[in-house]
């Protein structure tokens, strides 16, 4: 490919502002899992987006926390400041309003301190008038010297082609860093686990679904095209596990049919699969156990 360009766009914002929802519409598959809770997304995934221009590698991140509750939570501020570093863009996604907060104010200090391009994104534009949008355009250039300001729907594929040119702009000319083939970094065990999160999110309750993790105990895929998935729903009190498993069972079956529906789409064969229920109290304070559920923080930052 002549004149290729590939490189880094790290996707930041609050959390709840639709990031890994535009993620996923931007390379056409749902990868990240996505809720209407806050903080759904806990690390760093990245995803490749392959055309005849070159590749863009997505970086989805947790939105940005102002105060850590637990060390989960340090360590999902790690992931996201850590994002701003090795991006050759940033894309920062907000709500499409005026309101500009305090956690909006920290984020522009962070990318200032990166130096990095910032696209900023206005998403979830269905939810406003057009005639509001210069408006909330306005507010916004005050906030950061934005190199860009591209409003999209990321759930209803609004402006995403525009977005995808503007992103183009800012990737180094080079050779392609992923075949063409390569969608993302996450190992199908990783995607299983964060399929089974999503679907908990989803269903549970108030305080509970900020409280569990998911440990895939065993994944073989067989010969005859079967998975067998084995996998535990950790949660962090004795209520919280009778609230997941529900009244004779009801609650973790709804889980596991609508987890297993989206594994078969993902593996396009017969999943079986197999949820326990485990406490353990406060994992997300115990450095042992986040590293257990995938959270473990980098050597070297
Ligand atoms: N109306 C509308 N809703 C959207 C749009 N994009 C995302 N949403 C909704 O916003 C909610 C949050 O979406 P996510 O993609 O999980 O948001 P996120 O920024 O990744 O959230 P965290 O991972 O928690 O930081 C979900 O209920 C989405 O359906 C959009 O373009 N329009
Ligand atoms: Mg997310």
């Amino acid at each position: 490919m002549e004149n290729s360009r590939a490189g880094f766009a790290a996707i930041i914002g609050r959390p709840n502002v639709g990031k890994s929802t535009l993620m996923n519409h931007l390379i056409g598959q749902k990868i990240a899992i996505t809720s209407e809770r806050p903080q759904t997304t806990r690390n760093r995934i990245e995803t490749v987006y392959t055309c005849e221009k070159g590749q863009i590698i997505f970086a989805d991140t947790p939105g940005f926390l102002r105060k850590a509750s637990n060390k989960l939570g340090e360590y999902m501020m790690d992931i996201s400041i850590g994002s701003l570093k090795d991006a050759d863009v940033v894309l920062w996604i907000v709500e499409p309003s005026s309101y500009v907060g305090e956690g909006d104010r920290e984020i522009a200090d962070a990318v200032k301190k990166a130096g990095t391009p910032v696209i900023l994104v206005i998403n979830k534009i269905d939810l406003v008038k057009k005639e509001q949008l210069l408006g909330i355009i306005d507010s916004w250039k005050e906030v950061h010297p934005f190199a860009e300001i591209v409003p999209v729907s990321g759930l209803k594929g609004k402006n995403l082609d525009d977005l995808l040119d503007t992103i183009f702009k800012y990737m180094p000319e080079g050779p392609l860093l992923y075949d063409e083939e390569t969608l993302t970094d996450q190992p199908m065990r990783q995607i299983a686990s964060e399929i089974i999160r999503e679907k908990a999110l989803r269903m549970l309750d108030k305080e509970v679904p900020h409280g569990i993790a998911v440990s895939i105990d065993r994944y073989k895929e067989r010969e005859d095209g079967l998975t067998e998935i084995e996998a535990s729903v950790i949660c962090e009190r004795d209520s919280h596990k009778g609230i997941i498993i529900g009244k004779g069972g009801s609650m973790l079956k709804r889980i596991g049919t609508a987890a297993r529906k989206d594994l078969e789409m993902l593996t396009g064969g017969k999943v079986f699969l197999k949820l326990f229920v485990k406490v353990r109290k406060d994992w997300r304070d115990n450095d042992m156990l986040l590293k257990d559920y995938g959270y473990e923080k980098k050597k070297e930052k």
